[in-house]
């Protein structure tokens, strides 16, 4: 069974981040280590939230797991709270790297124009270049334009300047970036990659729901990252990952009891599972 390792935090209860990653990478026949960075009593979008912080475990965790000969497919991080992290992240991503196996980078930190709690432009910087050692980068425009110091457009934009922008991206260093939440104005909202080493782009679009939701970027992360270690391509893996976010948007705007603060991806699950078989 192939074995991916995902570092990003506990939100207790939110919906987001390791309790999205694991049951989503696991559906996958995969198998799903956990490098927790913090535990939280909710993701940040709370009023109140406890943080618990883990850094000081993470050295002894990854260097505890070189001396068991343990080894990964997959890399895959998430929310990283604080600049030690990054750099021991970093530092794990020497460790674990292979010829064989792939690092996804997922710059979680801003949304809407807007850095979550707790961020700031520098950190964005040290993120991009965290991002430069990833095979593939998923931010969304308000992240890449943080990480790439440029003004955040929220609309009106073209295909020129999204491509340009995931040239930028791909300058950083990392092989191939896809920016999520783009939207050319015609009713529809997706993704949009490109790959320096081939000069390929990738995209897919799919109907504009009318709500917006928080986890949403780390369903598509985590089933991305799923994807893409079961041998799918990255066309292949971008459309997975559009449609069963969609999915689980959808079922969460269908059900009159759902909560705010995350959607319903667990109900989508047969729908992944037939999707990828
Ligand atoms: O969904 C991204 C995320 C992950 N983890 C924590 C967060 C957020 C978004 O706000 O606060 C702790």
């Amino acid at each position: 069974m192939k074995r991916i390792l995902t570092i990003q935090d506990i939100s207790c209860v939110g919906k987001c981040s390791l309790t999205v990653a694991l049951p989503i990478i696991s559906a996958f026949g995969v198998e799903t280590a956990v490098m927790p960075t913090a535990v939280l009593s909710t993701h940040t979008a709370f009023n109140n939230f406890t943080f618990r912080d883990l850094t000081e475990d993470l050295d002894e965790i990854s260097n505890t797991w070189k001396k068991e000969n343990i080894t990964f497919d997959g890399l895959y991080t998430g929310y990283l709270g604080s600049f030690k992290q990054l750099e021991i992240v970093s530092n794990i991503f020497d460790k674990f790297k292979s010829d064989k196996n792939f690092i996804l980078v997922d710059p979680v930190m801003a949304d809407n124009g807007k850095l979550y709690k707790g961020f700031d432009k520098d950190f964005a910087l040290r993120m991009a270049s965290l991002c430069g050692k990833a095979d593939i980068i998923v931010p969304n425009l308000t992240e890449a334009s943080y990480m790439l110091n440029v003004p955040y457009v929220d609309s009106g934009y073209n295909k020129n300047y999204i491509e340009n922008l995931l040239k930028k991206l791909t300058d950083l260093g990392c092989k191939k970036a896809v920016l999520t939440g783009v939207n050319f104005g015609d009713g529809l909202l997706g993704v949009y990659g490109y790959d320096s080493q081939t000069n390929e782009y990738f995209f897919y679009f799919r109907e504009h729901l009318p709500q917006s939701f928080h986890g949403t970027g780390d369903v598509f992360a985590s089933t991305l990252c799923g994807a893409l270690t079961i041998g799918k391509d990255l066309q292949q893996a971008l459309e997975i990952a559009v449609d069963y976010t969609v999915e689980s948007i959808y079922l969460t705007i269908k059900n009159p009891d759902h909560n705010w603060y995350g959607v319903d991806f667990e109900n989508a699950f047969p729908f992944l599972i037939n999707r990828i078989k």
